[in-house]
């Protein structure tokens, strides 16, 4: 049996979803961000070493990050959602599981860190410099990357229906959090693809059945 060891108001969400839509029997174990630091618990570093989450155990076996978690999971129990090795498909996945966590990823937790600066506490003398530092690193770093990024997606996006062409695979899986995070953050209307592309997954029964179970999650 599956255990997914699920973080309320994570990434984790995405494979409560898959795991719906596979109809495979699986198990939840559910950790609380601390309340103050929004960190996890620390009893998830007993599942695996970076306290991170999601992972998923089956048997001996303990799997980390989403992307590997996604692939292991449509390899095994959802051959649906894993695109024929060989085909334009495979190679469309093949990228956007990646591209998800290794450049998107990136870019908005630098963002997100940088406005978090500008709205912490501190002594009133440091604020403007906080304030102006991380306003640069956002004007000139984050926001141009952010920018590139999502015209990038929303171009694709204008030419597929999902992110390997005419079916869902694993792929817009791990897309789904980082463009769902996006558009209940900051909005989303100068981006009808991306939007659209949210909207459409969101309204499916699996992802909203992973919404009941998984508890608190702000990005729906
Ligand atoms: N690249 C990893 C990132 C895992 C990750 O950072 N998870 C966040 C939740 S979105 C987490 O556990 N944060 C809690 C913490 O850092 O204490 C993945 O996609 O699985």
């Amino acid at each position: 049996m599956i255990t997914l060891h699920h973080l309320n108001n994570s990434r984790s969400q995405r494979i409560l979803w898959l795991l719906e839509e596979l109809k495979t029997p699986y198990e939840v174990a559910f950790y609380e961000r601390d309340k103050v630091t929004v960190l996890a618990p620390k009893e998830l570093k007993n599942i695996h070493a970076l306290g991170k989450s999601p992972v998923i155990t089956e048997g001996d076996a303990t799997m980390a990050e989403s992307g590997a978690i996604i692939e292991y999971l449509v390899q095994t129990h959802g051959k649906e959602f894993y695109p024929t090795p060989g085909t334009e498909q495979h190679r469309q996945y093949t990228y956007w599981i990646h591209y998800a966590e290794g450049s998107l990823m990136p870019q908005l937790l630098i963002k997100l860190i940088f406005d978090k600066v500008k709205d912490s506490p501190m002594p009133f003398f440091i604020k403007p410099i906080a304030k102006m530092i991380a306003n640069k690193v956002i004007n000139s770093y984050a926001g141009p990357n952010i920018k590139t990024n999502l015209e990038f997606i929303e171009q694709h996006l204008s030419k597929n229906e999902w992110f390997c062409g005419k079916n869902i695979s694993g792929a817009d899986f791990q897309m789904s959090f980082p463009l769902e995070a996006l558009v209940a953050r900051e909005g989303a209307n100068h981006l009808p693809n991306i939007t659209k592309f949210v909207k459409k997954f969101q309204a499916r029964p699996a992802y909203q059945k992973a919404l009941e179970v998984g508890g608190e999650y702000d990005y729906a």
